[in-house]
């Protein structure tokens, strides 16, 4: 709050101005507040950054259109379609879809100014973007779901391209909506190109790309119990969410030998004192990617506890790992968390530990990663996926897990270059913000005022 940030300008000031120019964006203020915080004194030792943070907090364009439709049972429905292109400083704009009834102007700009550093962290060629809409897909059928795709992709369709524009999948939009956000783009188009990632193996998807953004999240967890010689083996492992990244992390940490105890969804949680084991997860996935049913029928099944209405924070565990959704752990959840032994977090999920969380995580000198840096594993295998397109030809499961591991190292070796305090604590969320900042802003200064 006390430090200049650009020519005579305070944190306090530079945020009054951000609040602005946004009105009623509270997510997308509390994400660039937390990045501004991080690189001020580093701005001041480095004036030639000064001025770029303003234009970074500007989307290069900011697009939001009408997307009709019918349902099945005839009606006419109208949702709100976004995509809001941030930066294209390093590559081209480079961002899921998130279909959920919460998105909104706010919600999906911090999306995208966190996909800019994160793309950026990632060592890839990707600029920033996010999009989606208010579409609710939950009860809806299959052939709801393809007509509303259709729709919006008739209008999204002009503005991306497999060189100007990549989007990808996020809450709500998986395999199935990729696949009928394909197929009108190209019959529109009339091209057959990486235009989407996230694709099927058949049609120009990469190995590892549904599993990456867990798998990369556990990797991160392991490269950070590393710093402290201590690893995911023999660890207990609170997971919220039960979607794609929650599964796959749930997948790798079994793998490694941890123990899941926890998975949720909007409703509620699950705790399988057990451990949710491969053949648990199996039944999982059948029932969210195919039956498309409640976390509670698990508890059902495998007569397990199962606690409505609550996030899993207060488990006792060794090492959480928020995959749901924003602010998803608060102040008290950071609390119990750490009275309980929990010494690492890892984030799959986009921002989902409020700012006192994290401060609290920080002061604690817990292990503690934030999204941009541990789920950035998503975004570069879609940056694999587009470099296997571009080339045409596809690479096997164990070349791209090996890139995925080699780029979550490289992540981890950027926040603690940045993140390294004095004592020796690595603070990642410093280090995340600097490493993502530095290259974005370089390319925006050589590539002058645009
Ligand atoms: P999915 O749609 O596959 O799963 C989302 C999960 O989170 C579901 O279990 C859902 O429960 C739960 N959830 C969603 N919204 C809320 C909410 N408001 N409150 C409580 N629970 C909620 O999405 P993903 O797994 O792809 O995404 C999860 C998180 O990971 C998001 O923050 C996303 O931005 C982030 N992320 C995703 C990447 C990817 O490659 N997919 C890459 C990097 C980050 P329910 O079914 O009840 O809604
Ligand atoms: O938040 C994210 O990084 C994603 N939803 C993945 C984006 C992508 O383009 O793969």
């Amino acid at each position: 709050m006390k430090k200049k940030k650009k020519a005579g300008m305070t944190i306090q000031q530079f945020m009054d101005l951000v609040n602005r120019k946004n009105p009623n964006e509270p997510e997308f203020i509390q994400a660039v507040q937390e990045v501004v915080e991080s690189l001020d004194d580093f701005i001041d030792n480095n004036p030639k950054y000064v001025g770029v943070l303003e234009r970074m907090v500007e989307p290069e364009r900011t697009i939001i259109f009408r997307v009709p439709w019918i349902s099945d049972k005839g009606e006419f429905v109208i949702n709100r379609g976004f995509r809001i292109e941030m930066n294209s400083s390093i590559g081209p704009y480079k961002g899921g879809l998130r279909f959920h009834p919460s998105v909104n102007l706010s919600i999906l700009k911090f999306l995208a100014f966190e996909q800019v550093l994160k793309n950026s962290l990632t060592t890839l060629p990707l600029g920033g973007a996010k999009g989606g809409s208010d579409f609710d897909p939950k009860g809806k059928s299959d052939l709801e779901i393809m007509k509303f795709c259709q729709s919006f992709m008739n209008e999204l369709q002009r503005h991306i391209g497999a060189s100007t524009d990549v989007p990808a999948g996020d809450i709500g939009v998986g395999g199935r909506e990729i696949g009928f956000l394909f197929g009108q783009y190209k019959r529109i188009r009339n091209e057959f190109t990486g235009v989407l990632t996230g694709k099927s193996l058949e049609w120009g998807g990469s190995l590892i790309r549904p599993e990456a953004t867990g798998y990369g999240c556990s990797y991160f967890a392991e490269n950070m119990l590393q710093t402290r010689q201590d690893s995911i083996k023999g660890k207990t492992v609170v997971i919220s969410g039960s979607g794609n990244v929650a599964q796959y992390a749930c997948e790798k940490v079994t793998q490694l030998g941890g123990k899941v105890l926890t998975l949720s969804d909007s409703n509620g949680y699950i705790y399988d004192k057990d451990g949710i084991d491969a053949e648990k997860l199996a039944f999982i996935m059948e029932l969210k990617n195919v039956k498309r049913g409640r976390i509670s029928e698990y508890a059902e099944k495998y007569k397990c506890e199962y606690v409505a209405g609550k996030t899993p924070w207060h488990v006792k565990c060794d090492i959480a790992m928020p995959c749901a959704t924003q602010n998803e752990l608060d102040y008290n959840d950071a609390v119990a968390l750490v009275k309980n032994g929990c010494i690492c977090i890892s984030e799959g999920a986009n921002m989902p530990s409020t700012p006192a969380a994290v401060e609290y995580f920080l002061e604690e000198k817990i292990l503690y990663a934030p999204g941009k840096a541990s789920n950035a594993g998503g975004v570069a295998t879609s940056g694999l996926e587009m470099a296997q397109n571009s080339m045409r030809l596809n690479w096997t499961r164990e070349h791209v897990d090996e890139e995925l591991k080699h780029i979550m190292k490289n992540i981890h070796e950027t926040c603690i270059k940045h993140g390294k305090d004095k004592d020796g604590y690595i603070n990642y969320v410093r280090g995340a913000n600097i490493g993502g900042f530095v290259k974005v802003a370089e390319a925006m200064l050589a590539q002058g005022l645009v």
